[in-house]
């Protein structure tokens, strides 16, 4: 065999070689590889033609030849196989995101707001309709701002470590404690707007996070405050009453009778228990009135002088009502929840039911 005639078989015998790759490719870059290892500058066309040399002139251009006409054949070839490869590629993603519409769909569970929250945010609403701004403090609280300025005597009872978180006790640091009422916010309140240069009125709702060292059936060791406040000149015990009446029924939805009862609070003088009309039998008497016909709901007064003094109001000028509540216990009430510990157990059934 001439030596041309070698080198074509040699070059034909790379073709097929080339061919059954191409068509055999698994994907693009496997056929992106055999164009390198069969077109490449150091491919194995390009090699054969280094073999050229030892022909004679004449042969020369004729193996160029058949190598540019193998070089195009091979090109197209692979451009068959990428497109075919490409295809198969589409139709298999096409196959991987497929859904079927005719499917249910999935349900995400909708989420509620916990029902001492919605208690709150309705308590707030009705104060803020009534001209309350809302006010918010700190859950970590000096002595000064949860009792001294309250009028609370050191010796008094609500400080001793029974009902009292106490955080920091020591030498030098002044003691830290958890809030027992949202009253230390009402204090900060009253200072930062003597601070600000303002005069009264100041009318002022705290809802929030409040701790006392009990447990039990009725009690929790942390449970929710609302506390209102509204310092003006010859406010009186009729505001009082009015706002209390107002409150109570737009919390209740429906107009219910209210009865002060006198009462002893450190910061307030004179102080005043609050009864609404029993919701459950309408006064009628039942088990959870105890058959008085009448719900204790929460505790009331006019503020007591020493308190506006120690944020530097003037009691001669200046007088105010004010009245806290326990939210957990309003709740239940509103919605005859018979347990305050569903509260805190986050039992979903419940939770649900209550949802909104
Ligand atoms: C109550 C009962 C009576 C009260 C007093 C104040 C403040 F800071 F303005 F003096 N805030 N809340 C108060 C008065 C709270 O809870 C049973």
């Amino acid at each position: 065999m001439s030596d041309i005639d070698a080198m074509k078989a040699q070059l034909d015998e790379i073709r097929q070689q080339a061919l059954d790759a191409f068509a055999a490719a698994e994907d693009s870059d496997a056929l992106q590889a055999l164009k390198v290892k069969y077109l490449g500058k150091k491919g194995e066309l390009t090699g054969v033609l280094k073999g050229v040399g030892g022909l004679s002139v004449e042969d020369r251009p004729r193996i160029g030849q058949v190598v540019n006409r193998i070089k195009a054949e091979l090109e197209q070839a692979i451009e068959a196989s990428s497109s075919v490869l490409e295809a198969k590629a589409g139709e298999a993603r096409v196959a991987a995101e497929r859904i079927d519409v005719s499917l249910p769909g999935r349900n995400r569970p909708r989420g509620a707001l916990h029902p001492v929250q919605q208690g709150l945010d309705e308590m707030a609403a009705i104060f803020e309709h009534l001209g309350f701004e809302i006010a918010e403090g700190p859950e970590i609280e000096t002595e000064f701002h949860n009792f001294d300025a309250l009028n609370i005597p050191p010796e008094h009872p609500a400080r001793a470590m029974h009902d009292t978180f106490f955080l920091r006790d020591t030498e030098d640091d002044e003691p830290m404690l958890l809030r027992t009422h949202t009253s230390p916010v009402q204090i900060r309140a009253m200072q930062r707007f003597v601070a600000e240069g303002h005069e009264p009125p100041l009318a002022v709702v705290a809802p929030g996070r409040v701790y006392r060292c009990d447990s039990d059936v009725t009690h929790s060791p942390m449970f929710h405050q609302v506390e209102v406040f509204k310092v003006d000149r010859d406010v009186s015990m009729a505001h009082l009453k009015g706002v209390l009446q107002y409150f109570l029924s737009a919390y209740f939805e429906k107009e219910v009778p209210i009865r002060l009862r006198p009462h002893y609070f450190p910061f307030t003088e004179p102080s005043a228990e609050v009864d609404i009309g029993c919701v459950f039998c309408s006064g009628k008497g039942c088990r959870i009135c105890k058959g008085s016909g009448w719900l204790e709901v929460l505790g009331s007064g006019m503020i007591h002088p020493n308190v506006l003094r120690s944020v530097d109001i003037d009691t001669s000028i200046y007088s105010g009502f004010a009245f806290g509540l326990g939210v957990e216990r309003l709740v239940m009430l509103k919605h005859g929840i018979p347990d305050l510990r569903l509260f805190f157990e986050n039992d979903v059934r419940f939770l649900r039911r209550m949802g909104a």
